[in-house]
């Protein structure tokens, strides 16, 4: 064999083997939700066929010619018995795309169809598109919301961004139609993802007003606002805050949604992000807060602190610290599947139930936002155990 036979055949056989490997729940215990040993997705899930020019006669090293960085903020759906990842891809180049990958198992064997995502090409100014969630909506269509990023020209600053909200709809993830981006009051909008039923006839959006490209300035958490014609999309009504940003808990710097929100007796879970500021950069965890279903709008539970933290490797990563969700997978049996990515490089699952949803959600308490209330109430918390040991022994 030559040069380019031998690295093609190990570099096929690693492929497969990194596709066909199987997960194992991780050791590391809460009661809320299992962690899984191995990513589901990193950039070497990305086929070969991506990457490199199969031509021995244009490629006689075997060479990588389009490399790909990273994997990582996936929109997640479950649609005819097969789990699909629609997953942020990240080229070598900086540029991301979307690119669906699919599996029969919600937590291994992942592997991306041919071609990625190929958008139509309706806004010219927009240079990177990032983090789709996907909606299955009762109007029938799949709804995909995503970051559509252009390059802001008003200001003499060359890395000034305006980031808006994209919005695409398909049927079966192969043809996707564009519709206008999303127009709102804000100038800067991420993270905004499409409530899966009408609210008041209408189409309901969790927004995320910002000022600026990174900073969300006056922005004051996860919005709420009703938007009447989908293929004329406009915030008709005020952003109503549901999630406030708040001072020195986990959403001190910013949030926004993650997950479409999960339909359960009690309320809609929403599964979000907050960010906070530190000497080492800014720090993202996964969080969760419940809104009444009949009106999504209405905040009625939030259990305090984080959800998911970045944990062991995930800590390190192309943007260190970071735990980030845009996706989750329901079934019909309450199971539910929770993608996040770490670390902005590759892409993890957490399993739990609508069950044990539902009680982290509604029976962990509340941040009581300062230091000498959270000991009252974890002195509560002992002492309740305290005495519940104690009774055993009587
Ligand atoms: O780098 C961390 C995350 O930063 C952004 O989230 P936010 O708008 O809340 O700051 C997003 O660009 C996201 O893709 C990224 O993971």
């Amino acid at each position: 064999m030559n040069i380019f036979e031998v690295n093609k055949a190990r570099e096929e056989q690693k492929y497969e083997s990194l596709i066909t490997r199987k997960n194992a729940v991780s050791q590391r215990y809460n009661g809320v939700y299992d962690r899984y040993v191995n990513p589901v997705l990193t950039s070497d899930h990305a086929p070969l066929i991506w990457r490199y020019d199969f031509n021995p006669e244009t490629n006689p090293y075997f060479m990588e010619r389009l490399g790909i960085n990273a994997v990582l903020n996936s929109g997640a759906i479950y649609l005819n018995g097969k789990y699909y990842l629609v997953a942020r891809v990240e080229g070598a180049d900086r540029k991301s795309f979307f690119a669906v990958a699919e599996s029969d198992s919600p937590v291994d064997g992942f592997r991306f169809w041919d071609y990625p995502v190929q958008l139509p090409d309706t806004e010219p100014d927009e240079t990177n598109v990032y983090d789709m969630r996907l909606t299955q909506h009762e109007d029938g269509w799949i709804y995909g919301v995503f970051c559509s990023e252009s390059k802001d020209k008003t200001v003499n600053d060359l890395s000034a961004a305006v980031a808006q909200a994209g919005i695409v709809r398909t049927k079966d993830l192969k043809t996707w139609e564009r519709l206008p981006n999303l127009k709102s009051r804000s100038p800067q909008q991420r993270n905004v993802v499409l409530h899966p039923e009408f609210v008041d006839g209408m189409y309901a959006f969790y927004t995320r007003p910002q000022d600026d490209f990174i900073e969300t300035g006056s922005g004051g958490g996860v919005c709420f606002g009703l938007c009447r014609d989908i293929e004329d999309p406009v915030i008709c009504t005020e952003e109503t805050v549901i999630s406030p940003r708040l001072y020195h808990t986990i959403t001190e710097s910013k949030n926004g949604a993650g997950a479409v929100p999960i339909k359960t007796p009690k309320g809609w879970i929403h599964i979000a992000h907050g960010v906070r500021n530190t000497a080492a950069g800014l720090r993202y965890v996964i969080y969760v807060f419940a809104t009444d279903l009949k009106d999504p709008s209405k905040l009625i539970a939030s259990p305090s602190g984080l959800f998911i933290a970045p944990h062991g490797d995930e800590r390190v990563g192309d943007v260190s610290n970071v735990c980030f969700t845009n996706g989750a997978v329901v079934r019909e049996n309450g199971d539910v599947y929770i993608y996040y990515a770490s670390s902005d490089t590759r892409v993890h699952v957490a399993a739990t139930t609508i069950d044990k949803l539902m009680d982290y959600t509604f029976n962990t308490p509340s941040d009581p936002l300062r230091s000498v209330d959270c000991v009252k109430q974890r002195c509560e918390l002992i002492a309740k155990n305290k005495e519940y040991l104690a009774s055993l022994n009587k």
